[in-house]
This record gives structure tokens, C-alpha cells and sequence, in this order.
């Protein structure tokens, strides 16, 4: 892989985009990489992942404005389609991803963050969805992920006007949830993600399903994804090595239940 770096420690695997010279922006190429960086994450042992970008000035800066610059319609509507289809296998990862947003989050970088589950970022972020400033919309799926994380209002106001926000704005709008210094991102990102590994993990892989499936249906509909899903830990292992361990006498439970994925 040219631009991709994907390193495991544990049951944590931390993805960087790596091509710090265009501030990490995505061409077909890290795109390509990207997907099949995903298809080869080991799920039997892997129970969380990191998404970063290379350096200390940029996340991802977009996608690449030279690459498009000189696509057709139907060229552009097909790279649309393929940082869709990424993001969307991102999005619905069975494993939670949480975005460690270490400068610019602009465009493809905003859009690349809002499909991972949880956004953290260091002091010097900025997010935008510049796009209309340079002739097009939104086209990784700015225009549907901003106004449901953030609110219609605030999406339609940062996409109409280009405008780029520091950390301190996306943190108070709810686009990320916590804001700190560059130094302590990754390590951040890392006790977090590692906090997310301990924990029962065909649990924590049915909460993300749940909520992802249950916020695109009504309320009845999710209630009853959530019914079926609650179901399905049952009978697990780790239920019972869970559920067990609180029941088990003062003395002889664990600290650290080591859950097995069964
Ligand atoms: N694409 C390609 N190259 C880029 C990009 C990008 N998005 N961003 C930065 N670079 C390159 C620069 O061209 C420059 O290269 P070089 O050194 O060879 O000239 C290098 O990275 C460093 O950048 P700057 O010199 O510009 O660094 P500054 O610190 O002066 O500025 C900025 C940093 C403010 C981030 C600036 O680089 C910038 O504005 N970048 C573009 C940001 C942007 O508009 N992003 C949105 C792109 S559109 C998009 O993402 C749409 C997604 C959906 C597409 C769907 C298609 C159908």
C-alpha cells in the first residue's frame, strides 16, 4: 500500500491515510487502498478501529481537486458513487471506527469522519464542506450525514456558505465530541478505542447495528430492531461470562471479564 498504513495493537487497528504531501486528500488510489485496508481487517481479533491522517496539519483535506477537475458528468457522479460505496462499508462496519481528526476535515475529510462512529479531534481541526465554492456539492455524502448529525439548519448554513469551523464549533454543534491537544489525540483515541475492545463485543457490535439500522426507520420499526438484536445476545458466551461475573460472589469476580467474541 502507497497510502494506507494500517498497524495493530491488541484488538485496536489504527487506519492513517498517508500522503501527508497533498494533505492527505483522496484519490482513486487512496480510495482503492482504503477498501481493501477494510476488507482485510481481521474481525475475529480486532474489536475497534482508529481512522487518522499522516502528520500534525491534516485529517484528509478532500477529495482530490485535481483528480476531478476534468471528469465528466458520468465520471463524476461514478467517483461520487465510489467514496459512497466506501464510506457506506465504513458507516455499517461491523466493528465501531472512531475518527481521531488531527487538522483539516474539509470536504471528502469532513464527509470520510461523520461515517465513522464517533469523531474526536485535536485543537487545530477545522471542518468545512467547501464544496460549493468550487462549482459542486457535497459528493461523499455531505448533503445526508451533516444535517442528520448536526441539524438541517446548521448543515444548510456550513454547506451554502462554504464556511470552514474550528474545534471549538464543531464541538459545540455536536460534530465531534471531544476536542483535544494534538498530542494527545492518538493517545486518546487509543484508551477509548481500547476501553470499546473490553467490552462484550458481539454486544457492542449489535448496539452499532442497532442504532444505525434503528435511525433510518421509524421509532416503532427501531424499538423493534433493538427487540431483535437484545434477542440475539442471549445464549452468547459473552453473555453468560458477563451476566456471570456480576452475579458471582464478592471474592471471585473479575475486573476484567475476558469476553470471546462467541
Ligand atoms: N486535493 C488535491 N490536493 C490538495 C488538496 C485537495 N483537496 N488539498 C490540499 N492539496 C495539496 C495542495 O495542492 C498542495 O500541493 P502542492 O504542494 O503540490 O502545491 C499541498 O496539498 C499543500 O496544500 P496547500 O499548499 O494549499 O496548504 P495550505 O496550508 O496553504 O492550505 C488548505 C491548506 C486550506 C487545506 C488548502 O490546501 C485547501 O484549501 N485545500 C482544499 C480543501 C478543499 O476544498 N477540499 C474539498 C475538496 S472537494 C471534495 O472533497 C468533494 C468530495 C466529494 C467529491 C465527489 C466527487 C464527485
Amino acid at each position: 500500500m502507497e497510502y494506507i498504513l494500517y498497524e495493530v495493537d491488541g484488538a485496536v487497528g489504527t487506519i492513517t491515510i498517508n500522503r501527508p504531501r497533498a494533505l492527505n486528500a483522496l484519490n482513486s488510489q487512496v480510495l482503492e487502498e482504503l477498501d481493501a485496508t477494510l476488507d482485510a481487517v481481521d474481525l475475529d481479533t480486532v474489536r475497534c478501529l482508529i481512522l487518522t491522517g499522516a502528520g500534525e496539519k491534516s485529517f484528509v483535506a478532500g477529495a482530490d481537486i485535481g483528480e476531478m477537475s476534468t471528469l465528466t458528468k458520468a465520471e463524476g457522479e461514478a467517483f461520487g458513487k465510489k467514496g459512497n460505496d466506501i464510506f457506506l462499508k465504513l458507516e455499517s462496519f461491523p466493528i465501531p471506527v472512531i475518527a481521531a481528526v488531527n487538522g483539516f476535515a474539509l470536504g471528502g475529510g469532513c464527509e470520510i469522519s461523520m461515517s465513522c462512529d464517533i469523531r474526536i479531534c485535536s485543537e487545530n481541526a477545522v471542518f468545512g464542506q467547501p464544496e460549493v465554492g468550487l462549482g459542486i456539492t457535497p459528493g461523499f455524502g455531505g448533503t445526508q450525514r451533516l444535517a442528520r448529525l448536526v441539524s438541517p439548519g446548521m448543515a444548510k448554513q456550513l454547506i451554502y456558505t462554504a464556511r470552514n469551523i474550528k474545534a471549538a464549533e464543531a464541538y459545540r454543534i455536536g460534530l465531534v465530541n471531544a476536542v483535544y491537544p494534538q498530542e494527545e489525540l492518538l493517545p486518546a483515541a487509543m484508551k477509548m478505542a481500547k476501553g470499546i475492545a473490553m467490552q462484550a463485543p458481539i454486544a457492542v457490535r449489535n448496539c452499532k447495528k442497532a442504532i444505525n439500522e434503528g435511525l433510518q426507520v421509524s421509532i416503532e420499526e427501531g424499538v423493534a430492531i433493538e427487540e431483535k438484536i437484545f434477542g440475539d445476545c442471549f445464549e452468547t458466551e459473552d453473555q453468560r461470562a458477563g451476566m456471570g461475573n456480576f452475579l458471582a460472589p464478592k471474592d471471585q469476580k473479575l475486573k476484567v471479564v475476558p469476553f470471546q467474541n462467541k
